[in-house]
């Protein structure tokens, strides 16, 4: 597999590998997404740059985060992350379709640099956990999880909760309380404290997508800037935390510990 270790696409890969216990039967391959990728990788990609991508040995490599999972599942089916019945199956399934618009709102949401468009873009989200909390409420059997474990729909979403942490740091965006909102807080709650997906860390997530939160995603390079806070080197454990004030002027690279000034 060939996966950006941020990305929460290739997340819900990871997080899907280590419930069926097969995290140590896949060679994992870390991409730098702040270079161009190599020919080989455009070649099993067929030409598009996104990760992951998994290269089934024999068999035409596979791309995009959902489709993966799917065939994970399949080929892998012991032990069911999936509801087997196929009505379960369905009704987990109206939780998943939320998966893309929920995905785009809060990316939306971190990029934006319109001071004046906050509101617009929290209403956006909240209303996104509203229908959730209503697909929760109305048909999952269970009272954390959808059913009574961390399943399919909690692998989907929970990377995504994960990234959202850059919401409470750059946005101070938090669910609000209120009823409308219960089922989905404690669903939230109980999908971030998983043990199989504990991949990254708030910590991680704040400091790499500062130049998301300046308005440039996937490695690009916010104005006056020349290393992308998703870099490899300096790692972000060594870094500072950055500004949370993403609409006043931008940290420069030395701020941000991307580049070590040279003390004479
Ligand atoms: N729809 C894709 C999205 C994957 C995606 O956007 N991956 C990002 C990293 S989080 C990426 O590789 N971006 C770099 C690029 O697109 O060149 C999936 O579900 O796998």
């Amino acid at each position: 597999m060939y996966h950006i270790p941020v990305c929460p696409f290739s997340q819900r890969v990871e997080i899907l590998l280590s419930l069926k216990g097969l995290s140590d039967e896949v060679d994992f391959h870390t991409v730098d997404i702040t270079k161009p990728r190599p020919e080989f990788l455009l070649e099993l990609t067929k030409g598009t740059t996104a990760m992951p991508v998994i290269d089934v040995p024999g068999k035409t490599a596979i791309k995009e985060s959902m489709v993966i999972l799917r065939m994970i599942e399949s080929m892998f089916p012991d032990p069911p992350v999936a509801r087997l019945d196929p009505h379960e199956h369905a009704l987990e399934s109206l939780l998943v379709e939320k998966q893309g618009a929920f995905t785009t709102a809060g990316y939306m949401m971190v990029m934006n640099q319109d001071e004046a468009k906050r509101d617009e873009f929290r209403e956006r989200m909240l209303k996104l956990y509203r229908e959730m909390d209503a697909v929760l409420v109305d048909y999952a059997p269970g009272d954390t999880f959808f059913f009574g474990r961390f399943g399919w729909s909690e692998v989907i979403f929970t990377p995504m909760f994960m990234r959202f942490w850059f919401l409470e740091y750059y946005e101070g965006f938090e669910l609000p309380e209120g009823a409308e909102y219960d089922r989905v807080r404690r669903w939230r709650a109980a999908c971030l404290a998983e043990p199989h997906a504990q991949q990254v860390t708030p910590e991680e997530i704040n400091k790499l997508y500062y130049d998301y939160a300046r308005g440039k995603g996937n490695g690009a390079l916010p104005e006056g800037r020349s290393v992308s806070t998703f870099t490899f080197e300096p790692h972000w454990r060594d870094r500072p935390m950055p500004p949370k004030d993403k609409y006043g002027p931008g940290a420069t690279d030395e701020a941000l510990g991307l580049i070590q000034t040279v003390s004479r």
